[in-house]
């Protein structure tokens, strides 16, 4: 059912609610077509709001009756809402019981109680919990859950929900029951059952307060052997949080359980997790490096998110940033902590600054920039955004190191001193840091440092640095500025924490010049004296600050940041501009041939062949800008010719380096017995850029030996790394062997549902050197394995053609748009959700060259034009219109 309304829903109005539910008790007969939801409440009125009608959550919920105290009463519904008027009027607490059936086999939002392969799950956040009984869906309403779940025996024989179990049995007709009792109390949103046949991995622990647990990870019967890494990654997570945060683990049991069908990447619900399949399954036939390295990362993000979004909570939507960007911040510093030495910190460093930058900064600048606490929104589950995950947890980064490591430790022990059970705002959690800290930069600019939780935008530090020869002073110049967003002209100065240092020309850092500048005023001058010669500065070391760094670097001095810099983060950086600067200034030119120059080359050369340098960080130093990321730096955008260029200086990299592309390669290859640590996934990294190299060299030179080997090594590779990374290398170089290999691939792993994703994904992402790639995207749409309704095989198809293919995805005859804008329409009659994500890959239209420009607007409006669509892309497709 399509309302067709649209609410615009503001933070400023945020009101108490009128109610508070105490406790919960919910039966529930499972069954697909109907569910039956007795649900037992205990309410009562909250004293500090003026007394008026109780007003419950409900979305498409057949309703049988309504008791209060236990008999009948009168009421009436309001849209979706169902409202109570002739309630007791004393303060004191009431009863309130509702029956209702919903429908969990149709529901293909996969929000709510719906099934996935016969198994039942839920997914409660943001607003899913009206969608299984009558509610007030709030997050600052917390209650005690008591939960009966009956069901046949023989089809769902694993009975779940939050807490602990507390008594099970048979009952009759082959059905059975369980009871479970949540000690904690909770929002609704975190409130989750699973029942179907399910097995699980189990683990007991002692944890160093000496308390027992028991940790599960159930998955489908088939997938136990996969389940190894999860359960490591979850223990690891539950020692980090004791040791770095003092946070133990509160319950006797732990749950993760894995479902294939899920709309995004798992869920922290109470003591019971879900996950997507995409983030538990892992065999090294099976899994990269990469979702291995995720995996890790998911688990510890939805265990940190038990103290950090369950015992202190969000009180209401616009504050999600609380728990989301706190537990980024959280388990980019577990990732961070697991990985060791330096060396090993920084690239994950670099790959967490990538993503930010090319996602969240276009984001930032295009048509859904909002504030990491937004002011409004039509449909929540647009805001779970890279600005609200990934610039919140730079913006608690920032917290970290205004108040050092150990300070912002102490003050993670005050907030939850001050706040837990209870539900809070950004606010709250920037003054407790700032509290537990009083001499801190953080206390003294607390109000100004808010601003980034209150104002949009990437803001922009120029730097200009003056050196005085006679003085031996040298005087750095830092101005800030922040672009316009929607509905925010004007922009007051941030607190930026500019780490930064000096080198002198033959790379030797000058004693004492390393310090963090905090850039308050809109301009700020940083005099050092007693310096020899002319310096390099390195500026925003370890990105200490989510912004655009603007200095006008000559080469050389990028290159001595690039051999010598202390810092690692800057040492990549320094490498991404060299690249950056020829690719800006041969997508000016017009010219496509040969952009880059024997400079850039050798130093390229260089790092390929450092003694001491690590795979992992050559392999991200000689990984070009991505399109999108070049594309940012542009005014206006032409996605053909910026394809077109970096294609060249690929190709240019492959050709000049060959032979030390084949050198790296045998250095790397062989990484012995399988194990996902950095060391050796960093050796795998490397191998597979060079042979990738070494295939496009191959075109150009007509080699036939690499090809050969690459193909060799896709056959006999003992990881799915190395198969990958070699089947990749084939099909982006659009080579002849690629189309059989892709058959075999797929031959080996039909019956391996995440395995045939990246199978879809590296054909809708291919380069065009194999071909055209609509038409092959359209044929994979009627292949037997693809369907619209599994979310992750949707994403792996058209996501992937339409927001990481931007070569393939703009066509002058806009049949790309066209595609899009059909995708759109089908997912958004299936799934909401999953389509409003696809709607955003158009979000940067306004930047297009003609005649892309023209075409993706017409293209929007037609979605726009549709009359029953969701919220969910209404909003994103009527912000990408607006005039701004
Ligand atoms: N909190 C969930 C996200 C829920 C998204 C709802 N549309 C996963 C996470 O961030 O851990
Ligand atoms: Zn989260």
């Amino acid at each position: 059912m399509r309302e067709g309304q649209t609410t615009v829903i503001r933070r400023e109005d945020y009101a108490a609610p009128a109610y508070w539910i105490d406790s919960v008790e919910l039966t529930f007969d499972l069954d697909p077509a109907k569910t039956r939801v007795l649900n037992k409440m205990r309410l009562r009125r909250n004293p500090e709001v003026a007394a008026q009608a109780l007003k419950l959550d409900g979305e498409e919920l057949n309703l049988a009756r309504v008791l209060v105290n236990g008999q009948g009463t009168s009421f009436k519904t309001e849209g979706d809402q169902l409202v109570l008027e002739n309630l007791p009027t004393v303060t004191d607490a009431f009863d309130l019981e509702i029956f209702t059936t919903c429908a969990p086999e149709k529901n293909s939002k996969l929000m709510g109680l719906y099934v996935s392969q016969g198994t039942f799950f839920t997914q409660c956040e943001a607003e899913g919990f009206r969608r299984i009984t009558y509610f007030l869906d709030r997050p600052d309403v917390m209650a005690s859950y008591t939960v009966t779940l009956r069901a046949d025996k023989k089809k769902y024989p694993v009975l779940l929900s939050n807490g602990n179990l507390v008594e099970q049995g048979d009952l009759d007709g082959g059905r059975h029951y369980a009871k479970w009792v949540d000690p904690h109390k909770k929002p609704c949103y975190l409130f989750a059952l699973v029942a179907g046949q399910l097995v699980a991995r189990e683990q007991r622990i002692k944890a160093r307060n000496g308390r027992e647990h028991l940790l599960q990870v159930y998955v489908r019967p088939g997938d136990l052997d996969k389940t190894e890494h999860a359960m490591n990654s979850l223990m690891a997570s539950i020692a980090w949080d004791e040791a770095r945060f003092k946070l133990p683990l509160d319950l006797d049991r732990f749950m993760i359980v894995a479902t294939s069908d899920f709309n995004m990447g798992a869920m922290e619900n109470k003591g019971l997790n879900v996950f997507n399949t995409k983030f538990v399954l892992a065999s090294q036939a099976t899994a990269t490096d990469v979702d291995y390295a995720n995996i890790e990362s998911v688990v510890g993000h939805e265990y940190f998110h038990n103290w950090t979004g369950n015992r202190v909570t969000c009180r209401d939507w616009f504050q999600l940033s609380l728990k989301e960007g706190l537990t980024v911040f959280r388990d980019q510093e577990f990732s961070m902590d697991l990985a060791g030495e330096a060396s090993a910190r920084a690239v994950k460093r670099i790959e967490d600054v990538r993503v930010l930058r090319t996602a969240q900064f276009p984001e930032d600048a295009g048509p859904m920039a909002h504030p990491v606490r937004p002011d409004s929104y039509i449909e929540i589950n647009n805001f779970y955004t890279v600005t609200v995950y990934e610039k919140g947890s730079e913006v608690v980064r920032m917290q970290q190191t205004l108040t050092s490591r150990e300070g912002f430790a102490k003050g993670m022990a005050l907030y939850f001193q001050r706040h837990d059970g209870q539900a809070v705002t950004c606010d709250d959690f920037a003054q407790a840091i700032a509290d537990a800290n009083p001499s801190s930069e953080l206390a003294r600019l607390l109000p100004q440092f808010k601003r980034w939780y209150s104002q949009a935008g990437t803001p922009q530090v120029a730097a200009r640095g003056h050196y005085d020869a006679a003085a031996q002073r040298y005087t750095l110049t830092l101005t800030q500025s922040c672009p316009p967003t929607p509905g925010q002209a004007e922009k007051l100065p941030f607190v930026i924490p500019v780490a930064l240092g000096l080198l002198y020309a033959d790379g030797l850092e000058i004693p004492g010049s390393a310090r963090t500048v905090v850039l308050s005023d809109a301009q700020t001058e940083v005099v050092f004296e007693g310096v020899a010669s002319e310096p390099v500065p390195s500026l925003l070391r370890g990105f200490s600050a989510p912004v655009v760094l603007r200095y006008d670097y000559s080469d050389a001095e990028l290159l001595t940041l690039l051999a010598h810099d202390s810092d690692p983060f800057n040492r990549w950086e320094a490498g991404q501009r060299l690249a950056l600067k020829r690719a800006l200034a041969t997508i000016a030119s017009g010219a496509t041939e040969q952009p880059l120059d024997a400079a850039y080359l050798d130093a390229m050369r260089a790092v390929l062949r450092h003694p001491q340098l690590d795979a992992a960080f050559k392999e991200l130093v000689l990984t070009l800008p991505s399109e999108t990321y070049i594309a940012e730096q542009l005014e206006v955008v032409d996605p053909q010719r910026v394809h077109a260029v970096r294609e060249a200086m690929r190709g240019q990299l492959a050709l000049e380096l060959r032979e030390d592309w084949a050198w790296a390669y045998e250095q790397h290859h062989d990484t012995g017995a399988y194990r996902p640590d950095a060391v050796s996934s960093g050796r795998r990294a490397l191998a597979g850029l060079a042979l990738a190299m070494l295939c496009l060299a191959a075109r150009e030179t007509g080699d036939v030996v690499w090809p050969g080997k690459t193909y060799q090594r896709f056959k006999d590779a003992g990881n799915m790394t190395d198969r990958f990374n070699a089947l990749a290398a084939l099909v982006q170089s659009g080579h002849a062997l690629a189309r059989d290999a892709l058959q075999r691939f797929h031959a080996l792993f039909k019956n391996e549902a995440l395995v045939l994703d990246k199978w879809f994904a590296l054909q809708a992402g291919a380069s065009d050197r194999g071909g055209d790639v609509l038409p092959a995207v359209k044929q994979l749409m009627k292949h037997p394995d693809f369907t619209l309704k599994n979310p992750n095989r949707a994403r792996s198809l058209i996501f992937s053609y339409c927001s990481a293919n931007p070569g393939a995805f703009h066509r002058a005859d806009a049949a790309g748009y066209v595609y899009w804008s059909e995708r759109v329409l089908e997912l958004d009659a299936l799934n909401p959700q999953v389509a409003a994500r696809l709607a955003r890959a158009l979000d940067r239209w306004k930047k297009l060259a003609e005649p892309y420009r023209h075409a993706a607007r017409e293209a929007i409006a037609r979605v726009a034009a549709k009359p029953d669509l969701s919220n969910d892309v209404r909003e994103v497709v009527s912000r990408a219109l607006a005039e701004e």
